[in-house]
């Protein structure tokens, strides 16, 4: 397996993923402006869509979307307990989980980072960021992570997607939940792996 990411962007949750579940996978970095990876190959001929995860699996094929990514890594080692099985009920909520984060929180960030959106559209998704973060904060109040006591792949990804807050100067001291969601889940020695295989600690 090999996995394409860009350091800090939303491939870092499949890169948590590999690391909680004690996959030994590659990794190949990716320049997202270039779409060059590391060793000078044309992104767009890794993933058409040029976007950062794509997992290339032993069979060769790709898999693109990161939810999606996830749960398939997750899938490899159960014993991990990083997603519960499929036909399960719970498997559903990790998956509506996932899918929160996707459509909810993920993708108003893109609008906030561009230099060139108004600042009228990046004041409103903004706002509606932190409704969002609101409902979460109360979600958060009495759990450690988003299944209860254990750590599953839909806090690889929403814990990648909060870490984005401190770019655009959203302060998560605002929701107290949030913040000590993201400091405990920061501390988890495989997620310090993975940030440190992304430069982003030392
Ligand atoms: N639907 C995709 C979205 C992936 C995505 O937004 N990737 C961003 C980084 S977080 C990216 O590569 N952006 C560069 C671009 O779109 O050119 C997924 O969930 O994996």
């Amino acid at each position: 397996m090999k996995l394409y990411f860009a350091p800090g962007a939303c491939s870092l949750s499949p890169h948590i993923v590999l690391e909680e579940a004690g996959i030994a996978a590659e990794t190949e970095q990716v320049n997202n402006q270039e779409k060059k990876t590391k060793s000078g190959k044309d992104y767009w001929t890794v993933n058409p869509k040029g976007q950062v995860p794509a997992l290339q699996l032993d069979s060769g094929e790709m898999l693109t979307e990161g939810p999606v990514i996830v749960q398939w890594i997750a899938d490899q080692n159960p014993a991990a307990g990083l997603i519960p099985p499929a036909g399960k009920p719970e498997r559903y909520r990790v998956q509506e989980w996932l899918n929160f984060t996707t459509s909810e929180l993920h993708k108003s960030f893109g609008p906030i980072f561009r230099p060139t959106t108004p600042d009228a559209y990046k004041a409103i998704s903004k706002e509606n960021l932190a409704k969002r973060f609101d409902w979460l904060d109360k979600q958060l109040a009495s759990k450690s992570y988003l299944m209860g006591d254990k750590f599953t792949v839909a806090d690889a990804y929403l814990y990648t997607v909060l870490r984005w807050t401190a770019r655009i100067e959203m302060d998560l001291a605002k929701w107290p939940n949030l913040k000590a969601y993201v400091d405990r889940i920061t501390a988890r020695p495989k997620v310090q792996e993975a940030l440190k295989a992304e430069g982003l600690v030392k």
